[in-house]
């Protein structure tokens, strides 16, 4: 039996998504147009939707699993389960107003006219700060609303921020921060959960990897005190003799996202000739 999963079709998240699985060894062809197809290694069907209809879909059982942005669960919450969050598709729903206009505060939207296509979260954003306003439901092209004067501001999503900017309109709020995340009907039997157990896995290894970096380095004996202990790694560093006597190599992973100081900390320990290298999976 396999395990259905919903992707988008065409859109931000459909490039990543199928990226995702690529990088988790399930190779499957999608040529333009196709709709369903299967994973050549894998007991992975592949259904390519709307991204809007995936919860629906998967609530529905007419497949297993889906991925969507957060903002549209949240939006429309389904009886699904969220599983993880995946990495990617990373965006905000944000409040944006007229570059010209004055703006000094949430309270400067009471009684405004705002459209969005996220009404809901809108107004549980500004419930939560007791703001009264005005909210439109509109369902695309949010930004050229207070241009033709349907609003006085937006409440869109942005991820570089470029539309918004070159439609006048400068972020004010952020009402939530999303990305992609993956879904799952409730009551798999245990030969599909077991399925879906084996992607996690793999999702877990290939994200656990972009987040962090191979180093090598090189060093003087008497400095590999001090240089294992900047380097946290997944257990103590490996260390190896070079074959210049009083000289080792260090091996370790490092966290991408301290990447930086780290490298700088090191050089400042004695550390020479660094190399920095990608990972492809981390099983931990
Ligand atoms: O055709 P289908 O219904 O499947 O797609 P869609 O057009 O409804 O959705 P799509 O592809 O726009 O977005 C799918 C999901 O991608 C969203 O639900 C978000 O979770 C995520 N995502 C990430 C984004 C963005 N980034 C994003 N930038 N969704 C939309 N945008 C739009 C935004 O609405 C605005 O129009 O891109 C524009 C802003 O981008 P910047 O880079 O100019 O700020
Ligand atoms: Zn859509």
């Amino acid at each position: 039996m396999k395990l259905k999963i919903a992707l988008q079709k065409s859109g931000k998240l459909a490039e990543g998504s199928t990226a995702l699985l690529r990088k988790c060894g399930i190779g499957f062809s999608n040529g333009l147009g196709k709709l369903r197809t299967e994973a050549a290694d894998f007991p992975l069907e592949i259904f390519f939707l709307r991204d809007d209809d995936i919860p629906n879909y998967v609530a529905d059982g007419v497949a297993d699993v889906g991925i969507v942005g957060e903002n549209v669960i949240a939006e429309d919450p389904k009886p699904v389960e969220t599983i993880d969050r995946l990495g990617f598709g990373h965006c905000r729903l944000s409040i944006a107003v007229p570059k010209g206009i004055e703006y000094n505060g949430i309270s400067d939207l009471r009684g405004k006219r705002i459209a969005t296509s996220y009404p809901k979260i809108l107004a549980e954003f500004f419930t939560s700060r007791s703001i009264t306003a005005d909210i439109h439901m509109i369902s695309g092209s949010v930004e050229i609303a207070p241009s033709i004067g349907l609003a006085d501001a937006v409440c869109d999503l942005v991820s570089s921020g470029s539309t918004l900017f070159s439609n006048g309109l400068r972020e004010v709020e952020t009402v939530m921060n999303s990305e992609a995340v993956l879904i799952a009907r409730t009551g798999l039997n245990s030969e599909l959960s077991e399925t879906l157990n084996r992607l996690l896995f793999r999702i877990r290894s290939v994200n656990a990897a972009s987040q962090n970096k191979y180093i090598l380095l090189n060093a003087p004996v008497e400095k590999v005190n001090e240089i294992s202990a900047i380097l946290p790694g997944m257990k103590s560093p490996t260390v190896v003799p070079l074959a210049e006597n009083g000289w080792v190599s260090v091996h370790s992973v490092i966290s991408q996202h301290d990447f930086w100081n780290v490298v700088d900390n090191l050089k400042r320990a004695g550390a020479e000739g660094i190399l920095v290298l990608s990972i492809d999976q981390m099983i931990r």
